[in-house]
């Protein structure tokens, strides 16, 4: 018996073979009580949990930044010891990556994609509920680690072996971090996959490839990333967990082992992995750019493809992270050349989006200033990383403060800075109303000369050789004064944060006594803008036509004679409406979220005692049996009428796609 979630399309869309077993877990039929959100399977309400727990973590890592950055204000700091030191940066550098910057990308991504190719939801909407309820249960058992794993995990966030064995890591940390990462790239697998179908299969009749907003096939380059990357990361994690829990030696050079597999294997999946973080952002500038240039993107093609090369190319520059691991001046050359080819495709991008703004009749409200503000931060982390490709300076550089610097520029800088400014931008598409501009404009500030202030110097410290990883620096060194700046620049970024949360709420108490924003506030250019605010839970009243790349703006300008941008339609002329009566909508569920919470349960078994995993591995498959079993749509999560009053209309044009 299989769990069959055929794709939304005509027709009934799953078998009905038995009816819930459990009363208590009866469906809502659609509203926004905690049963609603703990069974949702709708995209925007799934990438709307994507942003709140991502924002949550971001708290998380940022709180251990400022311990790390109190701890080295001055020398012989006395804020941590040792060994705590090394559980907080790893943990830091674990909760930024995978528990912040990727499911900040993957909440954009949920919510924006099917509005920006015309569907109604994704492909698989509980699959999608899965890999959200699969992540923030990994997460959850991630920072578990603090409570019953004798601390975080002290290995560093590439963790090298054989650090990262029981001799030298003997806390449960280590396993911690192995087994939360195999269920974290398991949530990642099963939206990728998801993510994938749906753009291929389900954009909007006339919406051909070359008409699909640069935002989206970012998103899809990403997920292709995703899904060749983290199975190499996975094949590392299960040794590197069997090495540590069952005494395998895959690691151990006693053994004849070589230690560097770990390196190899994780950067094969490592570097692909900094873009599947930048890759969305690039996305989003692409989106943002246009919209307050009032311009098209210059070289929409040149973006996409660029986009796919880097997609590509980035397959080729692993072995730059282990210049000294000692693999030999032929590879060292080889990597270091393809390294520096990588620079091409990524300047092509920075050229597209100033051209795109020369010209342009440039409105920097907030989520421009954002986005232009990343992309400069993006471009200087770019340059000092072209400098590590040149192998003699990366000898001098690798493990010093100039690389922290670097990947900061680049994670934070672009990372950080873009997806805030996507904040700014589609908020009024979520939540119906717009974050307080000065507020944003405040917060963008503090956060650009935070983030300067707190990175600009690590440069200079990593050139004057200060290593990264270590607790402490005596003040013979000479490193005091820029350390001190680069703590005064991390509380600067966490108040720029306390800015941003106090916009949030502040924002959303006066909205009822604000003008409504209405469905397209920035005049914007992609799909979503055509629909009201917030996104009804439909989508699409009808599934649109397309005629053309940038639709919206298209239904709203128009060209005179002379070729000056004319306006056409007023949004409500522009904007497609219909008879959404009887729209069929997939049906919220359960199972999904009990086949997570069995994945830690796994987990705490595997290092604790195996009769733990005995309830989590009944849980996750009596859930996998149980959501089988459901029927698709009971109760009829209908928008309007019911179930049996008609054919269930065609939900996207998937079908009727045909590449014009
Ligand atoms: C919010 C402001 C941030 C501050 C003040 C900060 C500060 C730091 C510092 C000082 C270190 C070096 C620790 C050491 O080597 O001893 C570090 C490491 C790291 N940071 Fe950040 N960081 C911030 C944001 C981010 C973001 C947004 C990301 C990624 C998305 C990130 C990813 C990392 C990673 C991967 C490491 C390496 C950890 C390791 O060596 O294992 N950080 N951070
Ligand atoms: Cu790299």
């Amino acid at each position: 018996m299989a769990i069959v979630e055929k794709p939304l399309s005509i027709g009934t869309s799953e078998p009905v073979l038995a009816d819930r077993p459990l009363g208590v877990l009866t469906r809502p039929k659609g509203g926004n009580g905690w049963r609603d959100w703990l069974s949702t399977v709708d995209h925007k309400k799934i990438g709307i949990m994507y942003g709140v727990a991502a924002m949550f973590f971001f708290v998380v890592g940022g709180s251990e930044a400022l311990l790390i950055r109190s701890q080295l204000a001055v020398p012989n700091g006395q804020v941590l010891s040792a060994d705590p030191y090394n559980q907080v940066y790893t943990m830091h550098g674990l909760t930024m990556v995978f528990l912040f910057v990727m499911p900040l990308a993957a909440a954009f991504a949920n919510y924006l994609i099917p509005l920006q190719i015309g569907a109604r939801d994704v492909a698989f909407p509980r699959l999608n509920a899965l890999s959200f309820w699969i992540w923030i249960s990994g997460a959850i058992f991630l920072n578990s680690t603090w409570l019953v794993g004798g601390g975080g995990a002290d290995c560093g966030w590439f963790c090298y072996s054989p650090n990262s064995g029981v001799v030298f890591s003997p806390s449960h940390g280590v396993d911690f971090y192995a087994i939360g990462l195999l269920i974290l790239g398991i949530a990642s697998l099963v939206s990728a996959v998801n993510l994938i179908t749906t753009v291929i299969n389900m954009r909007a009749p006339g919406m051909s490839w070359f008409r699909v907003p640069v935002f989206t096939w970012m998103m899809l380059v990403t997920q292709f990333l995703l899904l060749f990357a983290l199975p190499v990361i996975t094949v590392a994690l299960f040794f590197l967990m069997f090495d540590r829990l069952f005494g395998s030696q895959f690691f151990n050079p006693d053994t004849g082992a070589d230690p560097l597999l770990w390196q190899h294997l994780f950067w094969i999946f490592g570097h692909p992995e900094v873009y599947i973080v930048v890759l969305p952002v690039f996305g989003i500038f692409s989106e943002i750019i246009p919209t307050f240039s009032r311009k098209p993107l210059f070289g929409y093609s040149f973006v996409v493809f660029s986009g796919i090369a880097i997609g590509f190319m980035g397959w080729g520059v692993w072995a730059h992270h282990m210049f000294v691991s000692g693999i030999g001046p032929v590879s060292v050359a080889a990597f270091s050349l393809s390294t520096m080819f990588i620079a091409v495709p990524t300047g092509v991008k920075i050229l597209n989006w100033i051209a795109t703004m020369w010209g342009g009749k440039i409105w920097f409200a907030t989520p421009m200033l954002f986005s232009v503000g990343a992309v400069t931060m993006f471009t200087i982390g770019g340059v000092s990383g072209v400098t590590h490709s040149l192998a003699p300076v990366d000898t001098q550089q690798t493990d010093t403060y100039y690389i922290v610097a670097h990947f900061h520029y680049v994670m934070f800088g672009a990372g950080a800075l873009g997806l805030l400014g996507a904040c700014y931008f589609w908020w009024p598409k979520i939540f119906g109303h717009m974050l307080n501009e000065r507020l944003g404009k405040v917060h963008f500030w503090l956060a650009t000369i935070g983030m300067n202030l707190t990175f600009g110097p690590m440069h200079i410290l990593g050139l004057q050789g200060m290593s990264r990883r270590i607790d402490t620096y005596s003040s013979g060194f000479g490193f005091a004064l820029w350390n001190a700046v680069a703590t005064i620049g991390a509380f600067t970024i966490a108040t720029s944060l306390l800015v941003f949360f106090y916009n949030i709420w502040k924002s959303k108490k006066d909205a009822p006594n604000l003008p409504d924003p209405g469905p397209d506030p920035w005049d914007a250019r992609s799909l979503e803008w055509m629909l009201p605010s917030p996104t009804p839970e439909h989508n699409f009243d009808e599934v649109p036509e397309i005629n053309g790349l940038d639709e919206w703006w298209h239904r709203k300008y128009g060209y005179d004679d002379d070729g000056n941008v004319v306006r056409i339609a007023t949004v409500e002329e522009a904007a497609q409406k219909g008879d959404a009566t009887n729209v069929h909508l997939p049906s919220p569920s359960f199972w999904p979220l009990v086949v997570a919470i069995g994945m830690p349960l796994i987990g705490y078994g595997l290092i604790f005692n195996l009769w733990l995993a005995v309830p989590g591995g009944l849980a996750t498959a009596g859930a996998l049996f149980a959501w089988a079993l459901e029927p698709a749509d009971d109760p009829d999560a209908h928008h309007g009428g019911s179930h049996d009053d008609h054919e269930a209309p065609a939900l996207t044009g998937a079908d009727t796609n045909e590449e014009s």
